[in-house]
């Protein structure tokens, strides 16, 4: 709680609302927005913070090596990510070990740690490289550093006055926009008297300062018709009471963990998303109000948060551009025509910086996935089951770090997902409640969920196996009565339903983006977008339970397969036990959830944001390899830059629109089929 008033920035005082002065734009009750997190108050704050290069930080921590030290972290022969002296030389994530050390001989290349066969936690091993076979990769040391990250954040900010989301392994969201209120009355009482004749509607005195003193932030500059000598109104205060919170956690997280990152604020999640992105490392990027136009004319629209992918390619064939400031120009009845009304509607409000998507304070993990891609396919349940062995002990120990001996949260549902060629079948259990959960107990459900799999013959070879718990039961405490450890009614007879057969047999099954894959939550689309939103392109047989079956969309292809552990499978998460108790008295049975997963790799990733990430990492691998083609790989080039448009669709957008991608998803059937990559691609957290 160090940070509730950082240090102060204003220059040039002078009474407020002065006789002649000019009266703010802002309103009564625009101030009064901000304390409720209202996401179309205009004097909104949200700070996205990324940590730079983060894996690659972590072994520097981890190991104790010096800041200037060019290091990068190896995944069998690839880089998955790469400090910034080593991006110095020219190093970035397209390289193998041997290019990079090429470019630097002093190159440090940390090898993640790996599970192998028989021993009982992930290690890094020295010769885990050469054994892609037998390894599988474990990204737990990234996930703690991710969670102490997280509680740095969140200790370091009022507990009662923070919205914080956890947006991927290294980068949260944060919607400042209660804290800056606080801060703004305590630094201008004159803000807490009620409005001249109790009327909200009446505008605010202008704000008692002429010069704002943004440090050493990088100051996005202003739109045309503005200059730096306009006097500030109440929203440049407000981003820039915001600038110095960033800048106090940022120095909180340098100070108690070594970490550096880069930040971005501005009046929303996208801005702040593309400011934190904007000047790395270490540093942090404002964008004022009045700074957006310009800000944004620069950029190609596919840069922007659910704008790339098959989205983005569609709107630059139609409109014969990628530049924001060439597509600001089309007029929205015409970005309607071509992409439909919603979808126009939210690409014209999106390229003007418009994003009332709210910041969602979920930070608890949903599920836990543990996975394997086997080049070659394995052919026997001999050696599934020592697979399992591995999964099992790899979810167990991160059940542990859950508080799971402790009962504080367990799982109810455990799934596992089997693939050979361009099918995939899945089976899901209940775990049995009340007793303590052990390895032992997830090890022999596995094996009977595989051996119910097998039971359909011809499930050999097997490409991919992976392994997943969820519908996690929250705070479970010693007194509770025996309800709490039954499963409803409803919850029941979805698990009834997907103990069933749930095999999905088509190639374009395989090919399923997770973002199509996603769950539908009935909190009333939290994103702002209440019923209108992305959810109106599917349908859903489960209404309000995390454990559904099989899901279609209105295309009529198959959405729910697998895990079917419902909208819980986001695999990377973080846990804050006060939040959590609070969340699960209101959500005993239920959390609600968003989940994107890469059929390529396995890999489940919690936001759109992340997702596009992922998806842009393989589209990057792809071409790369395209350039460089191994005599293995050589067949599944082409499917595989063909399959990679991505689906991270956008949740909602602005009031009353919906999500974008209606356009696109009739187009997106009938792809090639493609082969799954192994995990050399990667292991996204
Ligand atoms: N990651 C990965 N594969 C990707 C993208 C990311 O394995 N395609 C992992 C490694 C990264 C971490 O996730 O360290 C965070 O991803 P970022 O995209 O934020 O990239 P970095 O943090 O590495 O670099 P930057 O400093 O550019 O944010
Ligand atoms: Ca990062
Ligand atoms: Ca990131």
């Amino acid at each position: 709680m160090s940070s509730s008033s950082p240090r102060n920035s204003f220059r040039d005082t002078s009474p407020a609302g002065a006789p002649g002065r000019r009266r703010s734009r802002f309103t009564h009750r625009h101030l009064a927005q901000m304390a409720s997190y209202n996401t179309t108050c205009p004097l909104r704050v949200v700070a996205h913070i990324d940590l730079d290069c983060f894996y690659a930080q972590a072994e520097m921590v981890r190991l104790g090596i010096p800041e200037d030290q060019p290091l990068a972290v190896q995944q069998w022969q690839g880089l998955i990510a790469v400090n910034y002296p080593a991006r110095d030389f020219g190093i970035g994530r397209h390289c193998t070990v041997t290019e990079a050390k090429k470019l630097c001989p002093k190159l440090i290349s940390q090898h993640v740690a790996t599970w192998r066969e028989g021993d009982v936690k992930w290690a890094y091993r020295p010769d885990a490289a050469a054994n892609i076979t037998t390894d599988k990769v474990s990204l737990d040391p990234y996930r703690l550093e991710s969670r102490r990250i997280l509680a740095v954040i969140r200790d370091h900010l009022p507990s009662h006055l923070q919205k914080v989301e956890k947006a991927g392994i290294d980068e949260v969201f944060v919607d400042l926009s209660a804290h800056v209120h606080a801060i703004l009355l305590e630094r201008f009482p004159e803000l807490a008297s009620p409005p001249p004749y109790d009327d909200p509607a009446e505008q605010l005195p202008m704000p008692p300062v002429s010069v704002l003193d943004w440090q050493a932030d990088a100051l996005v500059d202003l739109d045309e018709e503005h200059t730096e000598f306009d006097d500030p109104d109440w929203d440049d205060v407000a981003i820039l009471i915001g600038s110095e919170i960033a800048r106090s956690v940022r120095t909180a997280i340098r100070d108690k963990l070594r970490y550096t990152c880069a930040a971005g604020i501005a009046k929303n999640k996208m801005l702040s998303k593309l400011g934190s992105a904007h000047k790395k490392p270490n540093q942090q990027t404002v964008i004022r109000n009045r700074a957006i136009r310009h800000f944004l004319s620069g950029f190609k629209f596919t840069k922007i948060r659910n704008l790339g992918g098959k989205l983005g390619d569609e709107i630059s064939q139609a409109f014969k551009t990628e530049q924001v400031g060439e597509l600001a120009a089309v007029p929205v009845e015409q970005l309607k025509r071509k992409l439909g009304d919603d979808t126009g509607t939210w690409v014209y409000n999106t390229i003007r910086g418009i994003d009332l998507s709210e910041v969602n304070a979920r930070t608890q993990l949903k599920s836990m996935l543990s996975a394997k891609s086997f080049r070659p396919d394995i052919n026997s349940i001999d050696q599934a089951t020592k697979w399992l062995r591995i999964f099992a002990a790899d979810i167990f120990s991160r059940l542990v770090e859950e508080g799971v001996l402790e009962n504080k949260r367990r799982p109810r549902a455990i799934n596992l997902h089997h693939r050979q060629g361009g099918q995939t079948r899945s089976r899901q259990n209940a775990i049995p409640q009340g007793r303590q959960l052990d390895e032992e107990t997830l090890f022999d459900l596995a094996k009977t969920l595989l051996n119910q799999i097998s039971l359909d013959g011809h499930v050999w070879p097997c490409s991919n196996l992976s392994l997943s718990v969820g519908g996690f039961e929250e705070g479970i405490t010693g007194n509770m009565g025996i309800g709490a450890f039954l499963i409803k009614g409803e919850e029941a007879q979805a698990l009834k339903a997907s103990s069933r057969a749930s095999v999905a047999g088509d190639a374009s099954d395989a090919l399923h983006p997770a973002g199509k894959r996603r769950r539908i939550d009935d909190d009333g689309g939290g994103g702002g977008g209440g019923g209108g939103g992305i959810q109106r392109f599917f349908t859903r047989k489960q209404p309000s339970v995390g454990l559904g079956v099989d899901v279609r969309n209105n295309g009529g292809e198959r959405l729910g397969n697998p895990p079917s552990l419902g909208t819980e499978m986001v695999s990377d998460g973080m846990m804050d036990s006060a939040h959590e108790l609070s969340r699960g008295q209101s959500n005993r049975h239920r959390t609600p959830i968003t989940d994107y997963m890469c059929r390529r790799c396995d890999a489940s990733l919690d936001s759109s944001e992340a997702f596009q990430s992922h998806e842009d990492w393989h589209f990057a691998k792809d071409l790369q390899e395209e350039e460089r083609v191994t005599p293995t790989f050589a067949n599944l080039q082409s499917a595989a830059a063909a399959s990679s448009g991505r689906t991270g669709l956008p949740k909602t957008g602005p009031a009353g629109t919906s999500a974008a991608g209606a356009a696109s998803s009739s187009k997106r059937a009938g792809r090639p089929k493609k082969t799954e990559r192994g995990q050399s691609k990667l292991n996204f957290g």
